[in-house]
């Protein structure tokens, strides 16, 4: 993990906002906000300068938030920061985003009303509470009313496993709590799509009763069990068919409650995209059929019969769009071509590159993720510590990979017959688009994967370029992850992403799914045009420790929003065919460029 300048900044600012809200030391609240100002505009680089122990030359940093500095610069985290986080409520951090609240006055609002979030908030606001303490005037009051306002208006979003988790927890309530009231229920919106981020849950659920009179009563029955399920911060809209809540975490959730016989077409409908459904609707209307919620009509009003949705989509000659395809590109004509290929599943996966180890920044020993990998039932795994210049991650001297190499024999030996290590490293690519070691150390590894971890800041030709080059260079296997992207949190670096495509299949080189939830990246987006021209993905777990293969599952996910097949994927295929693959394409290189 790297950190760079404005991660610091802000983390010394939410601290010092800690500290007001604690009321702790006025000198060291200020020293925080002074520091986050300092670094924030720091013209030289951070990195740099811890390396060379030069922190405490800068003026307004002290010994200790040095190495508070250097802590976050070669951890990636700050174990004060995160004390500090765990002593106030979660709901405080959301209450600190609303425009016109600083820690002064939340620290009033939660010790004077007990008040943890915005939902308190917005109650304290509605009983006219707040105008009973100091500092709040009618002024205040009405300003903070307008910011509630927006920041519901800001669409905040989140990752997709923090909602596949709610969202299953929901479901497992509603079952439990109501499960005799309920015949289907499932998740809809972009959380079937598998979107890398969502904008609310959707579920849909339909009562068990078919009798129209009985649906009100089983409808509500199932409302009220909702109603009471205990992580729900407030409720935004409650009516006979929709019911809108927010969760105490801030995440909104709607569910739709509908009669058994409309199920299908309500779970369509609300599973979207609403591009998808527009184009579905707009083209068969031409053909006399309408499409909603309630149901498929033909031009005499009849309502079409569907059991599931494989027949919903066979009304219209076409074959089963995958809820990952729903993304209104090009997915209804090929499906009325019935073009649309077998997507990759989960199960296909063999093996597994990209992961770390002890010897760098890995939580595990190397022999425990080989065990790890077993027991998933790999057939091989693709070791790649860091490479020397990540410093911050005690990237491998050369001598520290020889003996990371000769392990690797060793342990092959060891687990013959069982699984195959793959000797590789995660060579940061430098600024001019070189690996980070000579063609010497390079040769002895089996694949190599080339990842920008420094200098993000690049002008958009000079980063294309410089990736280029990487790409070209004939011991890279496969590019890491391409855009460097934090999901919600760090925007991608600027390239040509279509110049790096073309590249990739110019040198045969293989391109990175970090399956990793906040990175996705290659962009699921892009792949279409990758696999067009040929490049191979592969998707990688970019594993820290044991749990880390676990991110597997998103990197498929992405990959079939992208129309991955099998045959796409490298770590679909066998030991042999694998060695066969990366063998080629260094030869391929090698011969190219002599
Ligand atoms: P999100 O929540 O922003 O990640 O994205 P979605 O796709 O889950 O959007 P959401 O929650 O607003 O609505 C869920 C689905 O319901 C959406 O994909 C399509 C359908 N839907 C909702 N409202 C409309 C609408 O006004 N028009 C159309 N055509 N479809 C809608
Ligand atoms: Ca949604
Ligand atoms: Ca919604
Ligand atoms: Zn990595």
């Amino acid at each position: 993990m790297t950190i760079n300048k404005e991660k610091i900044a802000e983390i010394f600012e939410k601290i010092s906002e800690l500290l007001e809200i604690k009321g702790d030391n006025i000198f060291k609240i200020r020293a925080y906000l002074n520091a986050s100002r300092v670094i924030s505009q720091f013209p030289g680089n951070i990195e740099d300068a811890v390396l060379k122990g030069e922190l405490s030359k800068i003026p307004g940093i002290g010994k200790d938030l040095a190495s508070k500095i250097e802590e976050l610069v070669k951890t990636g985290r700050l174990i004060y920061y995160e004390e500090l986080k765990k002593s106030v409520p979660e709901g405080i951090f959301e209450l600190l985003k609303l425009r016109g609240l600083g820690p002064k006055k939340t620290k009033i609002l939660y010790e004077k009303l007990g008040i943890k979030n915005i939902a308190d908030l917005k109650t304290a606001l509605e009983d006219n509470k707040l105008l009973y303490l100091d500092g709040f005037g009618e002024k205040t009051v009405s300003n903070l009313i307008e910011s509630i306002k927006e920041y519901n208006n800001f669409k905040e979003r989140y990752l997709y496993p923090e909602a596949q988790l709610e969202a299953n927890l929901i479901i497992s309530y509603l079952l439990e709590a109501g499960g005799s009231l309920i015949s289907n229920i499932e998740i809809a919106g972009s959380l079937r799509r598998k979107l890398e981020t969502v904008g609310d849950i959707d579920i849909v659920v339909a009562s068990k009763s078919k009798k129209y009179e009985n649906i009100k009563t089983v409808s509500s029955a199932i409302a009220e069990v909702f109603l009471k399920y205990d992580k729900i911060a407030h409720v935004e809209s409650n009516g006979d068919t929709k019911i809108s809540i927010v969760l105490e975490n801030g995440m909104r959730v709607d569910l739709r409650l509908v009669p058994p016989e409309d199920y299908i077409y309500a779970l369509h409908h609300f599973t979207g995209s609403k591009l998808h459904n527009e184009e579905l609707r707009s083209r068969e209307k031409k053909r006399g059929y309408k499409i909603n919620e309630y149901g498929i009509y033909n031009a005499e009003h009849n309502k079409i019969a569907a059991a599931d949705e494989n027949e919903f989509y066979n009304v219209f000659n076409m074959q089963f769009i995958p809820p990952e395809l729903r993304e209104g590109t090009g997915e209804i004509e090929e499906a009325l071509k019935h073009d649309i290929p077998e997507l990759i599943n989960i199960k296909d996966i063999r093996g597994v590159f990209h992961v770390h180890t002890s010897y760098t920044d890995g939580k595990e020993s190397l022999e425990e993720m080989v065990k790890t990998a077993l027991e998933w039932g790999f057939e091989y795994i693709g070791i790649t510590d860091h490479s020397v210049s990540a410093f911050y991650a005690h990237g491998l001297s050369a001598d520290e990979l020889n003996s990371e190499i000769e392990y690797i024999d060793r342990l092959n030996k060891r687990y013959e017959g069982k699984i195959t290590i793959l000797k590789g490293i995660e060579s940061d690519i430098l600024e001019n688009g070189d690996l980070d070691y000579g063609n010497e150390t390079l040769s002895k590894l089996d694949f190599v994967i080339a990842s920008v971890h420094s200098r993000f800041n690049m002008h958009k030709e000079d980063m294309t370029a410089r990736i280029i080059k990487a790409i070209k260079n004939p011991y890279t296997t496969m590019l890491g992850h391409l855009t460097g992207r934090l999901l919600l949190e760090r925007k991608e670096y600027e390239v040509d992403i279509s110049a790096v495509i073309d590249a990739l299949s110019e040198y045969k080189t293989i391109v990175e799914l970090n399956a990793n939830p906040k990175r996705l990246d290659i962009d699921w987006r892009y792949i279409k045009e990758a696999i067009s021209k040929s490049v191979m993905l592969s998707i990688n777990p970019d594993a820290h420790n044991k749990k880390g293969f676990d991110v597997i599952e998103y990197g498929v996910n992405a990959a079939r929003k992208g129309w991955t097949t099998k045959n796409d994927v490298l770590n679909t295929y066998s030991i042999d065919e694998v060695l066969n693959k990366i063998k080629t394409i260094r030869e391929y290189k090698l011969n190219k460029t002599i």
